[in-house]
């Protein structure tokens, strides 16, 4: 099970990389080269997923799993972002919004197809944190992010989704984010919570990736810096791990 690589990360400290790759963004040119980079150094997931994807996601997932090793994960920003070619799902509860549709509503629409599927469905708390722009997930989700200095707020819902049964909490900026989640925020976070966090969101270096890591982040994902140059994942993951 992929989820049981988180918690073992979390237990021995190490450091997991996610690159999030956007279907509705990848061309097939894209696509090699992100193919290229990820079979000279392997990040530990592919995560797959975008809030606007208007095309099947099949295609790309299956090219990935047909040309690397490294396990793919949906990271969906709607049911229909849904593969019987991926390994898992982070079934992601919007937890930090009030909009019923993403905290309820599309899980009840995607449980019979993940069901028929066979993935791994991996329940996961999903927190918006303010970043000083609006980004695409707060305009399409249309919820509220939390704002960046109330921390009291981020970790209080962070414990909520853990104890809602929550397998892991994902603290998101936004993709693009101009100012990515504090390292504060993501230490009381870690050290409030029993179960592994994933940070993403405007992460423009490898240093802001070593912070986030060493205040108890579990597993970093990078999408908009690969996006744009995935030949730096080689570098990157060199010197992250
Ligand atoms: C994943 O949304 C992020 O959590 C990805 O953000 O595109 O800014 O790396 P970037």
């Amino acid at each position: 099970m992929l989820l049981n690589r988180f918690y073992e990360a979390k237990r021995n400290k190490e450091r997991l990389l996610a690159v999030l790759i956007d279907p509705a963004a990848v061309s097939s040119d894209l696509l090699q080269r992100y193919i290229k980079a990820i079979k000279t150094t392997p990040p530990d997931f592919i995560f797959v997923g975008g809030s606007l994807v208007w095309n099947d996601i099949n295609p790309v997932i299956k090219q990935l799993k047909e040309s690397t090793d490294v396990p793919v994960v949906i990271f969906p920003g709607h049911v229909s972002q849904i593969s019987n070619y991926a390994d898992a799902v982070l079934f992601i509860s919007l937890i930090s919004g009030r909009n019923p549709e993403f905290l309820i509503g599309q899980h009840v629409l995607a449980a019979p197809a993940l069901k028929n599927s066979g993935i791994e469905v991996i329940p996961t708390g999903y927190i918006l944190v303010e970043n000083g722009k609006t980004t695409s997930v707060e305009y399409i989700s249309n919820t509220t992010p939390i704002p960046k200095d109330k921390t009291d707020i981020i970790k209080a819902t962070a414990l909520a989704g853990q104890y809602l049964g929550h397998k892991l909490i994902y603290l998101e900026a936004g993709s693009g984010a101009a100012t990515p989640a504090g390292n504060n925020t993501i230490k009381e976070v870690s050290s409030y919570i029993d179960i592994p966090l994933i940070v993403g969101g405007g992460i423009t270096s490898s240093e802001v990736a070593k912070e986030y890591f060493d205040n108890g982040a579990t597993c970093v994902v990078i999408g908009t810096l690969f996006e744009n140059n995935p030949e730096v994942l080689t570098g990157f993951i060199k010197e992250v791990k």
